[in-house]
């Protein structure tokens, strides 16, 4: 049912209210979800404080970046903040709304839900930074909400919240553009959204120079995600310190789920960080799940033995997807259709990912088809070693992470794939040089 919906691209706010669950343990009230802030309320408090002290309450907080690298946000602003600015214009705020990871969609739920937590977010990061220009940059698949998303900004800037002297500060200019992405998976990657924004191909660039000090137009930009700067909202409302006793030592505040698959209960979900595999799966009713998929392009795929595992940057971190996979569920199925979609969202930029994806794509369809032997799971190894080492981003890094997770852990799965001894090569060659 759940993935009718998304499939028919109906607005969230249409969707039945019990897909936003709230996991019964989060309860506080400056947890992201259950957070009814007015418009305005955490900026007034940072404008009083002043940009100094903003910062220090992101760092007091430990946010850290939930795109699913974790990056210490104070951090990022820090270094676009001191990075020099040349004459071709000043730093630039951008939110990386290109949820494209498989399996999530909770960047589209707060986008429907919270859109005014998002561009405080995006304002306060300009406040820090002294930042006039912002971004969103919107998955293509989103531009359902562009209109309200518009409708939004355009009300904000009625409130003073965006444009010239932000509630009255004196040169506190700011304001945001919503920019379309155009279905490209990529484009999620910050240096080719940025390549995107400029209106080229979305091409990964290389690091360093990391976007902080050359980002878009080659001006400092902080490219953030969307549950990021939710959460720097309620950083700055509430302070941080509160946020801190949230969630694990290094791992702070709460993890937004998109809670998918084989459980009676699917839909996003908020958890502390530190929370368990168990856990999640006991709040979504799943019933004897074999897996769970939740990292994104980096596939790791958690089994049944590693459930008491927890969701955290110092265990299994994510991005936000969270797939059930139930007991009937065949894992080398999975896998493939993972490395299909790599093969499909390769920019096709650098050879090793272009050529590998598709090869790595080409030899699980040989396998499916019972033409394979452990030779092709040898070759599989091997390609992820050249794809590992050689490719020009995370695509193609990552892209056999979900085959050799699977190999490792559901190993049953691929050897019943291997070529039956009954097996009849539709060409012989013994008859054909006889
Ligand atoms: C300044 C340094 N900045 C790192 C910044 C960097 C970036 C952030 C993380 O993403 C993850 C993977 C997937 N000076 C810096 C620096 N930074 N060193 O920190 O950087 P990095 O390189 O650790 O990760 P990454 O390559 O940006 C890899 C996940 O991304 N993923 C996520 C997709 C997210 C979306 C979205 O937000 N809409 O699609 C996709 O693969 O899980 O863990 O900002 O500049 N010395």
């Amino acid at each position: 049912e759940i993935a009718t919906l998304v499939r028919d691209q109906i607005p969230l706010d249409r969707w039945p209210q019990e897909f936003f669950v709230v996991a019964d343990n989060v309860r506080r009230r400056d947890i992201l979800l259950s957070s009814n802030l007015e418009p305005g309320e955490a900026l007034r408090r940072a404008l009083a404080q002043g940009p100094d002290a903003l910062l220090a309450e992101v760092a007091r907080s430990g946010l850290r970046g939930r795109g699913g690298a974790g990056f210490s946000t104070a951090r990022k602003w820090e270094f676009c903040r001191n990075a020099p600015v040349r004459e071709s214009g000043g730093r630039v705020v951008v939110c990386n709304a290109d949820e494209g990871e498989p399996g999530t969609f909770k960047d589209r739920v707060l986008l429907t839900l919270m859109p005014d937590h998002v561009f405080e977010g995006m304002t306060l990061a300009a406040f820090t930074l002294g930042a006039k220009h912002g971004f969103l940059y919107l998955r293509g698949e989103y531009r359902y909400l562009r209109d309200d998303l518009e409708a939004v900004l355009a009300r904000r800037r009625r409130e003073g919240l965006l444009g010239r002297s932000i509630l009255g500060v004196e040169g506190f200019d700011f304001d945001i553009d919503i920019h379309l992405g155009a279905g490209a998976y990529v484009c999620g990657e910050e240096t080719a959204l940025i390549e995107s924004l400029e209106g080229k191909r979305g091409v990964p660039r290389i690091r360093p120079p990391f976007p902080v000090t050359q980002g878009y137009l080659g001006r400092p930009t902080s490219v953030n995600n969307v549950e990021t700067l939710a959460l720097a909202t309620l950083v700055a409302a509430h302070g941080g310190e509160a946020f801190a006793k949230v969630g694990t030592a290094q791992s702070t505040g709460t993890k937004l789920l998109s809670v998918s698959g084989d459980c009676a209960a699917p839909g996003v979900y908020e958890f502390p960080f530190g929370v368990t595999f168990s856990e999640v799966l006991a709040a979504c009713g799943a019933e004897r799940p074999k897996a769970v998929q939740h990292g994104g392009a980096a596939g790791i795929t958690i089994a049944e033995r590693e459930f008491e595992r927890r969701v955290a940057f110092e265990d299994a971190p994510t991005a936000g997807a969270f797939m059930v996979f139930g007991p009937s569920r065949d894992m080398f199925e999975a896998a493939r259709n993972f490395v299909r979609f790599f093969a499909h969202e390769s920019c096709g930029f650098c050879t090793p990912c272009r050529i590998g994806t598709t090869l790595l794509r080409d030899l699980m369809q040989k396998l499916e088809a019972g033409h394979g032997s452990p030779l092709d799971l040898a070759e599989i190894e091997r390609l992820n070693h050249l794809l590992h080492a050689t490719s020009h981003c995370g695509l193609g890094q990552a892209a056999a992470n979900p085959i050799l997770d699977g190999m490792r852990k559901f190993r049953p799965a691929f050897d019943a794939r291997m070529m039956h001894e009954d097996f009849q090569p539709a060409f012989d060659l013994d008859a054909s040089l006889a």
